[in-house]
């Protein structure tokens, strides 16, 4: 029963997109128990090992430097620190830990070497190891899954097209790359986006399509609904509704039958009943813990308690792809290699970008 398609165009996502809401929900529901158990859901803890102060100018980032926002800033956590809240997350019933670094891309040096411990130590509690480091190179892609990582989040955010009115720092052949530098170990690939930023559905459609035709297509793929901050470009965009998110998600699952769809940021704002749909539609993995990145996520017994109401089961560690093994720094067979890769810079203007980034010279930070 292997039919995956690689080969989906714009003008039939869309049609799959705009279709009546009963027939999309029946579709992707549909689609969604040939390939998985409808009331499983994987259950993924989110870890900010280094926040803020981040050189790039995503445009919906509280964590880029350039614009002005009130979150508090981090160095690199401990790989102590980072045991103590993978145990904790563990037994909160997270199978996933996805840490998140506040990096354009990944620089070979201590820091890196200090994730890979934590992608070790985290491996070694057989739970599912996710990082989202920005930009890597093969040779790191090797070393971090030579360290036991499970998972590797790089998001295309939205289509080509709009991904220039986004971010100016880099390029969406730089995201591809890396997805491609992933692809070349066994870590699996999750890549997704964001809703709410002033696309069009052609846009949303557009991303689609880049994830889809990915071959094999991503494992997991997060739908964001964006959570606009204060002092970003994108503090008065005005919130995504709910039958978005839903009409998103389900097109997802249709096109990307066999992979994880994260119902990811923006929970805060939807109600039971919101997500109950997503989760009919085809989500079927979310983020927990009262924390995003920085933003703020529903809390673990809240989620707990719609488990519960829905008859939802978190998902076991493991169960999609096995565990991989562990080689200590010491048995390395991929030494550092002090790369110095040469990403993309269009820095072309971005006049929202700009604007945050003025408004935030003129009002010093508190
Ligand atoms: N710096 C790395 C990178 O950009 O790849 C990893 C961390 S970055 C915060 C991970 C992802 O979080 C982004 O690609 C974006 O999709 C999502 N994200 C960031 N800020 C967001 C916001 N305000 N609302 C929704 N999603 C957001
Ligand atoms: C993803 O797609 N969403 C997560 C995770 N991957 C890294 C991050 C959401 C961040 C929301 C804003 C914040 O909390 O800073
Ligand atoms: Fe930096 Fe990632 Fe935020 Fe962009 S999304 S500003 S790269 S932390």
């Amino acid at each position: 029963m292997e039919d995956i398609r690689n080969n989906w165009t714009k003008e039939e996502i869309l049609e799959i997109y705009n279709k009546p809401l009963m027939e999309l929900l029946y579709e992707a529901a549909t689609v969604h128990r040939q390939y998985h158990d409808p009331n499983t859901v994987q259950v993924s803890t989110l870890l900010s090992v280094k926040t803020g102060g981040c050189p790039e100018d995503c445009g919906y980032c509280p964590q880029a430097a350039r614009y002005h926002t009130d979150i508090e800033g981090n160095d690199l956590m401990s790989v102590q620190q980072v045991k103590a809240q993978a145990l904790r997350a563990k037994s909160s019933g997270s199978s996933r830990v996805c840490m998140g670094a506040a990096w354009r891309n990944v620089k070979d040096g201590p820091e890196f070497d200090q994730v890979l411990e934590m992608v070790r130590t985290i491996n070694k509690l057989d739970m599912e190891v996710c990082c989202t480091l920005g930009m890597v190179t093969e040779n790191q892609a090797k070393r971090l899954a030579e360290a036991g990582l499970y998972a590797y989040n790089h998001n295309l955010d939205t289509s080509e097209e709009y991904y220039k009115e986004v971010i100016s720092t880099r390029g969406y052949e730089d995201r591809l790359e890396t997805i491609e530098n992933v692809r070349k170990t066994n870590v699996t690939v999750c890549s997704g986006g964001i809703i709410g930023m002033g696309e069009s559905v052609e846009d949303r459609a557009g991303m689609l399509v880049a994830l889809s035709t990915l071959s094999p297509q991503p494992e997991s793929v997060p739908i964001n609904a964006l959570v606009a901050v204060e002092g970003t470009p994108m503090e008065d965009e005005k919130p995504v509704e709910i039958w978005e998110m839903i009409r998103m998600v389900a097109t997802t699952r249709i096109v990307m039958p066999k992979t994880q769809v994260r119902l990811s940021a923006g929970r805060t704002e939807m109600t039971r009943e919101g997500q109950a749909m997503c989760f009919f539609a085809g989500a079927n993995s979310i983020f927990a813990g009262d924390k995003l990145l920085t933003t703020p996520n529903p809390d673990v017994n809240e989620d707990m308690e719609m488990f519960n109401q829905l008859g939802l089961e978190p998902q076991k560690a493991f169960v999609k792809a096995p565990q991989p093994e562990t080689v200590e720094a010491a048995d390395s067979q991929y030494a550092s290699l002090g790369e110095k890769p040469k990403w993309t810079r269009p820095s072309h203007t971005i006049e929202r970008n700009e604007k945050a980034k003025q408004k935030a010279v003129l009002t010093p930070k508190k």
